[in-house]
């Protein structure tokens, strides 16, 4: 009997045992193995205005690879400063918050393609994924996330936080904020020296509901959402990047780019901005007692700005601010707000900027200087590609060339180009010695 019946067992344990193996192997199997079609997303942008990121050096040691979010979390948990973490290409599905707290950590996509490494927090339903706490110097580059109920990159910044880079990275379907700096308290330094740089925030759709429990028809009515909204910034460089359909559920949304809570001596230049709600916010019309202004010494130039219907472009509650060479196309903006200017604005100066659509308006209780800045009515043959973001001047144009005020934080236009004696109005500078043979 004994002899007779062991083997059955002995094989039942076997297969039990295979079965085992082969759902530890399902579950241990790095997401590099469930490969994705690892695809730049799809959008109806011109490819003239999505900058290519310079290449990151290769990192310096110590150097971790990671396959797997075990691995992922682990290596975050316990890596030493100044390491870099290496992901390989797959989706990531996180089942929690992952926090960086180690100075100088890197977390960087293998490939340098940021759309082949991806963490996702739809299937955990997170509402935070990535946030960096108590510590600074560090880089996030080369990756996606996407799926998140709040906030993609959660930077808390109350914890004093500062001179982190994100570099290259994709924010997709992020239902309050692709980047959040929160309020930070008078006993913490305010955030510093941080660069949000060569990335693209876009979502699939307008924000419902379902995206978010926390925005009901109560509070938000479906419109908290925006892309970067950091409050006490100190010298942050938001450069180069893409913003698509960042909307609320009525459109009443807030900014791709939102400065404010006495945020200072920041720079927003050569983004693309379209089919948002609110393009670039420096300020708030909600101002806290204890903040005496939302922006300080904060320059706004060379950015495209296309069909923001909230505001393409505005400042409220601002102190010697900049809006230089910015391009706007909205010529159907239902609030007429190309570039909005609310309260006290007292030493901002809006200089050469150009807008399709109607003139600035003014709603300010402060002189402010106007300076050049040029209305325009839509015409076929004056911009690229307008309505996919491409607002390069198609010809010389008359009224634009050469138009506009030489100021000595603009030496640039949109493509880096040197802006002449005589700049031309809006973000794209029109070269003088080959008129026919513009590349941009
Ligand atoms: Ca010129
Ligand atoms: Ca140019």
């Amino acid at each position: 009997m004994g002899w007779y019946r062991r083997p059955r067992r002995s094989s039942a344990r076997v297969m039990w045992t295979i079965a085992l193996h082969l759902s530890l192997v399902a579950y241990l199997v790095p997401p590099s193995l469930s490969r994705l079609p690892a695809q730049q997303p799809e959008l109806p942008i011109a490819a003239a205005v999505i900058r290519v990121a310079p290449p990151l050096p290769p990192p310096a040691e110590p150097v971790v690879g990671v396959q797997s979010v075990e691995e992922l979390f682990r290596a975050v948990e316990t890596a030493k400063e100044g390491t870099t973490i290496l992901l390989s290409p797959g989706r990531y599905m996180l089942p929690r918050r992952l926090e960086i707290r180690t100075d100088r950590l890197t977390l960087r996509g293998a490939t340098g393609r940021r759309e082949e490494v991806i963490l996702d927090g739809g299937p955990h339903q997170l509402g935070e994924l990535l946030a960096i706490h108590g510590c600074s110097d560090v880089v996030v580059a080369d990756l996606t996330i996407e799926n998140v109920r709040w906030n993609g990159i959660k930077l808390d910044t109350d914890s004093g936080v500062h001179r982190v880079t994100i570099y290259n990275c994709i924010l997709h379907n992020i239902w309050q904020r692709g980047v959040k700096g929160v309020r930070v308290p008078a006993t913490v330094a305010r955030p510093e020296g941080f660069r949000v740089m060569y990335c693209l925030f876009y979502n699939d759709r307008p924000k419902s509901y379902a995206d978010d429990p926390a925005d009901t028809p109560e509070n938000f009515q479906g419109n908290y959402i925006g892309g970067i909204d950091v409050m006490f910034a100190m010298r942050w460089t938001i450069s180069d990047n893409v913003f698509y359909n960042i909307q609320g559920r009525t459109r009443e949304g807030r900014g791709a780019i939102f400065l404010w809570h006495d945020s200072r001596d920041c720079i927003v230049e050569r983004n693309v901005i379209i089919n948002c709600d609110v393009g670039i916010a420096i300020g708030n019309s909600y101002k806290p007692p204890d903040v005496p202004v939302h922006a300080t010494n904060i320059v706004v130039r060379n950015n495209f700005v296309v069909q923001c219907p909230e505001s393409d472009i505005v400042a409220d509650y601002t102190r010697d601010c900049l809006i230089a060479n910015n391009t706007i196309f909205d010529p159907e903006n239902r609030l007429g707000r190309l570039i909005r200017l609310v309260h006290d604005n007292s030493g901002t100066v809006v200089a050469s900027n150009l807008l399709v659509g109607s003139p600035i308006r003014n709603e300010s209780t402060s002189e402010i200087r106007l300076l050049q800045n040029l209305v325009l009515p839509p015409s076929p043959d004056l911009f690229a590609d307008p309505k996919r973001g491409d607002l390069h001047l198609k010809t010389p144009q008359l009224a634009v060339c050469d138009g506009g005020t030489p100021l000595p934080q603009v030496t640039e236009d949109f493509d880096r180009q040197p802006r002449d004696s005589r700049p031309d109005i809006g973000a794209d500078e029109w070269p003088k010695e080959s008129p026919l043979q513009k590349s941009n």
